[in-house]
């Protein structure tokens, strides 16, 4: 299970939002690239960015934060927040961003999304913010009619790297995650889900761990990890599959819980990986402790 730390931008500084309120925002860094390093020295994998104020604006807009803080780290970064363009896909790509995450444009332009995925297979994400179970886009201040099940279900065989579902009602309140509405959505769709919104503590991380719920690629944690709450180093701990395998690497068949298992011809960004099948050879096999050739 891969567990993502959040970096949301606004005016150039690292906050939290209560329920995606600009009007509610606690400056947690004023410093992004030395919080994005903080978090690699912690042990951290990925790292999840929003341009808060790009996602109201529908352009990037703290585009000279993110630029500092790739230029800070090695890790990989997932970017979303007013990217609704082909070109501003590119850019960001380009300069080294691994995963673009597309929100609004996915409701109001889905064939934007089929075409970045073909172009930049594995690179694109598609954020589903839901409140009240339909779709909220434009920085979650308007909403559409779609169910969060209906948007993925668009995207069934676009080759969408993931799908990062957040509960708009739970965001920044340490409610706990939503892991019955995110199990649903996993469920209906052949996408990786990660799972945003209300992570509270170590007890959301064990319940992802459940065997119900390990159709769960990931998750996302912002307020819990700044102040505390969430000490990253037993998050990572219990968090870590035995083993590990080379995030970049292509594998034909990757074998998520049997007897279910899903063709993930890209970047692996999934969790609770049972097998993986690469050219034929099995390159990993959690039950025998991991690795077993490369
Ligand atoms: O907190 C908010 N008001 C908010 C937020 N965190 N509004 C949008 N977003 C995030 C989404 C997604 O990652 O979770 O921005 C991204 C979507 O942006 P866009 O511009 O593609 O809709």
């Amino acid at each position: 299970m891969i567990l993502y730390p959040a970096i949301d931008l606004k005016d150039g500084q690292c906050v939290r939002l209560k329920l995606g309120r600009m009007d509610e925002a606690t400056v947690f860094n004023d410093d992004p690239a030395a919080q994005a390093r903080a978090f690699e020295a912690q042990g951290f994998e990925w790292l999840h960015i929003v341009d808060l104020n790009g996602a109201f604006a529908g352009e990037p807009v703290n585009g000279a934060a993110v630029d500092a803080v790739l230029a800070a780290i090695s890790m990989p970064v997932q970017l979303g927040g007013g990217i609704r363009d082909r070109a501003t896909i590119d850019h960001w790509l380009e300069k080294g961003i691994s995963r673009v995450i597309l929100g609004t444009a996915a409701v109001r332009d889905p064939d934007l999304v089929r075409d970045a995925c073909r172009a930049h297979p594995g690179r694109i994400a598609v954020g589903i913010d839901a409140r009240g179970g339909k779709v909220a886009v434009e920085g979650w201040a308007e909403e559409s009619e779609l169910a969060a099940e209906e948007l993925a279900a668009r995207f069934e065989d676009a080759g969408v790297a993931a799908v990062i579902y957040t509960d708009i009602d739970r965001d920044g309140i340490l409610k706990g995650l939503n892991l019955d509405a995110t199990r649903a959505l996993a469920e209906s769709t052949s996408i990786p889900v990660i799972a945003s919104g209300g992570l509270a503590s170590i007890a959301d991380i064990e319940a992802l761990l459940r065997p119900e719920n390990r159709i769960i690629a990931g998750a996302i944690s912002g307020r819990a990890i700044y102040d505390g709450r969430l000490d990253a180093a037993a998050a990572l701990d219990r968090a870590a599959v035995t083993g590990s395998i080379d995030q970049g690497k292509q594998a034909d068949l990757v074998i998520l819980e049997f007897p279910s298992y899903r063709f993930i011809p890209y970047h692996l960004a999934v969790s609770s990986v049972e097998m993986v099948i690469k050219s034929g050879n099995l390159v990993f096999d959690r039950q025998n402790g991991g690795i077993v050739y490369c």
